[in-house]
């Protein structure tokens, strides 16, 4: 038992990463944040240094969820869209849970919530929209912990549960989710706490295949907004930096306007394109010869935000993907 005599917290950090142990750390900038959509009543998150001593870094990202009939909801609605769930085999995250949550219900912790489009962006009809969410289990009380998710149990939300089986009354493996709706694609990554009870504690490292995001990154304590010198407000924090979202590429170009045209390539038959809309809404649009305009969401696009559209190319029998990366200036 020589592991007794490592730190708590190296063991807790190595419990967070996938078996092969090879996955990346990278900070959870630019496009993770609150997913206004989801929050429900007076729930509310806070970037903090802690509690104790998070597994990434010195912070974490606090929920603070006073009831059931409350939901607060944190990721990333941006850089996942268009990932096939195929090719997804890990997923986590670590969180920090209290004896007093424990003591509401035992399984009472944060979710997985990864939005998906179960048909694919392929398919345009039938079921296109549905989260699917990890089953929690019980986790340790007052101490960091990892959830594996991958290897949990897993429901989808809505019609999509009803057609799959995957639901509330009978869950699946991931595995069993992927065999039945073998073309779905990510929407968006996002950990979750409603609606079922009042939760108050800290999540961390979401686990994405082989590449872990560091909640709340600061290389030092956080100091919280509205102190001065406090770098979140300095304007200089990373917005959407290169190198920190695991579908980002290409290079970043900066726009005046919250719209931008794009064209079907050349020797594609059909090229489309997914993006978040004005109203906050992700949308598919196929694109012309000439070009399509697309307008980004307007109230989370702001000076200095970067904005993805995935197209994906569609040449003969086969589709690949691109990344079209906006800075607004
Ligand atoms: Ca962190």
């Amino acid at each position: 038992m020589s592991r007794t005599r490592l730190p708590a917290l190296v063991v807790v950090a190595a419990l967070a990463l996938p078996a092969a142990a090879q996955a990346a750390v990278v900070p959870a900038n630019g496009n993770w944040g609150l997913v206004n959509r989801n929050i429900i009543g007076a729930a509310t998150a806070q970037v903090r240094t802690g509690p104790f001593t998070p597994p990434y870094g010195p912070g974490s990202i606090n929920f603070l969820v006073p009831a059931g009939t409350d939901k607060m909801a944190y990721g990333n609605e941006v850089d996942f869209v268009g990932v096939p769930l195929s090719s997804v085999t890990t997923l986590g995250f670590s969180v920090f849970t209290t004896g007093e949550n424990a003591a509401i219900n035992p399984t009472n912790l944060p979710n997985l919530g990864i939005e998906i489009d179960p048909t694919g962006p392929a398919t345009s009809t039938g079921i296109n929209y549905t989260t699917l969410v990890n089953v929690s289990t019980a986790a340790p009380v007052n101490v960091w912990s990892a959830v594996n998710a991958s290897a949990g149990q897993w429901y989808l939300t809505g019609s999509a549960g009803t057609a799959s089986g995957c639901n509330q009354v009978t869950y699946c493996t991931l595995a069993q989710v992927k065999a039945f709706y073998p073309n779905a694609s990510l929407l968006a990554v996002q950990i979750t706490k409603g609606r079922d009870y009042a939760w108050n504690g800290a999540v961390d490292g979401v686990v994405v295949n082989d590449t872990i995001y560091d909640l709340a990154p600061s290389s030092g304590p956080i100091v919280l907004p509205g102190t001065p010198s406090t770098p979140a407000t300095s304007g200089t924090t990373p917005v959407g930096g290169t190198g920190t979202s695991g579908a980002s590429s290409g290079a970043v170009r900066c726009v005046s306007t919250r719209s931008v045209t794009l064209r079907r390539l050349r020797n594609a038959r059909r090229s489309t394109a997914t993006y978040v809309d004005r109203n906050g809404r992700r949308r598919t649009v196929t694109l012309s010869r000439k070009g399509t305009r697309i307008s980004f969401s307007g109230r989370s696009v702001t000076k200095g935000a970067v904005t993805v559209v995935h197209v994906r190319d569609t040449v003969g029998s086969t589709s690949k993907t691109r990344t079209v990366r906006r800075t607004l200036c």
